[in-house]
């Protein structure tokens, strides 16, 4: 197993989001117009709300890299939270400046609130919020920016599309759905789909359940905030025979060619060199205008959801967040078997 590893901190209204990555090898080029390339995509698509008008992420490197490339030490990414300006003395540190400004005690059906504040023994669910936010997923993507510039040096590339929004199939019908839920007060969810392109054969192992890549894939697409849904390859398995399901294998030029890729790249926990294919499915955003009936955790009445700000729909970003996911399993897994403390290494074993 390899040292690869990251974590994040940081509030959705405190000052910054912070990541620190340990594990990249030495002598890889970085390079942080990638990574702000990857921020603006998640912050965009249709849907989004007040939130991505103030912030325009970007990545400030403070650690792990010198002169473009990886020093093999820890690497620290910072996102400054721009809209902080406005919650600097809400969100302060220091017990002198408490404040019951931006407090609430109704709980939002779907989000972490109730769970949460009776797990942590919070009273104000402002407590709960800022770190079950999904803009933690901004720093995420960060990480899998840098994950992904070290797996394009050796040509593995992903990229994802949507596939519905709401019963919507076409980019005119997805801008329907969302359109028709913002007039609505109410939030619309979707599908997405990930592809990773070039893998080499056996990333992951058969030998441990916790070994298998897909399982691992699995639980990174699926704890992004709002995913109640992953599968690989075709998830209509359930309704076709083997017959029709399994990839079967031919020769051509003397190498091994398929026609199919129902098992969506992966065969036995590991992968089979054809394209990782991800679905996710995200749930409509809990938070919203038209507030869902809930209860008062202060007075113990029934009333109406908390209601800040949201968005009406976040598929679009939620894609980009899994890209990230992966591509840091696909590291993980890449440098398990090809690792080395540099390049150099890396590239001969590869
Ligand atoms: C998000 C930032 C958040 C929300 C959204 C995602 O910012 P704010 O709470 O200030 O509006 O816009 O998160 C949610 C809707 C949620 O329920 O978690 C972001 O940066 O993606």
């Amino acid at each position: 197993m390899t040292n690869f590893r990251y974590l994040t901190a940081g509030e959705s209204h405190g000052k910054c989001l912070t990541a620190i990555i340990e594990g990249i090898p030495s002598g890889f080029e970085i390079n942080p117009d990638f990574i702000n390339n990857e921020l603006k995509r998640r912050q965009g698509g249709y849907g989004r709300g007040g939130r991505m008008k103030i912030e325009s992420d970007t990545v400030e490197i403070t650690s792990g890299i010198r002169f473009g490339k990886t020093l093999g030490s820890p690497i620290t990414l910072v996102i400054q939270n721009k809209d902080f300006e406005n919650w600097e003395k809400i969100m302060s540190v220091n017990p002198k400046d408490i404040t019951d400004e931006k407090s609430f005690t109704t709980y939002r059906p779907g989000h972490a609130d109730y769970a949460g504040s009776i797990k942590y023994d919070q009273k104000d669910l402002r407590n709960i919020l800022e770190r079950s936010s999904a803009r933690k997923t901004a720093i995420e993507v960060a990480v899998g920016a840098v994950a992904k510039q070290i797996l394009q040096e050796f040509d593995i590339k992903g990229h994802s599309k949507i596939i519905r929004i709401g019963n919507g199939r076409t980019e005119e019908e997805f801008k329907e759905e969302i359109d028709n839920a913002k007039e609505a007060g109410d939030t619309v969810g979707g599908k997405f789909e990930v592809i990773y392109e070039n893998l080499p054969v056996g990333l992951g192992s058969f030998v441990h359940w916790d070994r298998m890549i897909d399982g691992k894939i699995a639980q990174a697409v699926m704890s992004i905030p709002a995913v109640k849904t992953v599968s690989i390859g075709n998830h209509h398995a359930y309704k076709i025979h083997g017959s029709e399901f399994h990839d079967e294998m031919f020769l051509k030029d003397g190498k091994i060619h398929r026609n199919t890729n129902n098992a969506g790249g992966i065969e036995g926990g590991m992968t089979n060199g054809e394209n990782i294919v991800v679905t996710g499915v995200m749930k409509p955003i809990p938070t919203l205008r038209k507030p869902l009936r809930t209860v008062d955790a202060k007075t113990m009445t029934e009333t109406e959801a908390h209601f800040e700000r949201s968005d009406t729909c976040a598929v679009e970003a939620c894609a980009v967040v899994a890209e990230a996911r992966i591509a840091c399993v696909l590291l993980d897994e890449f440098l398990n078997k090809y690792g080395g403390d540099n390049l150099k290494e890396i590239k001969s074993r590869f």
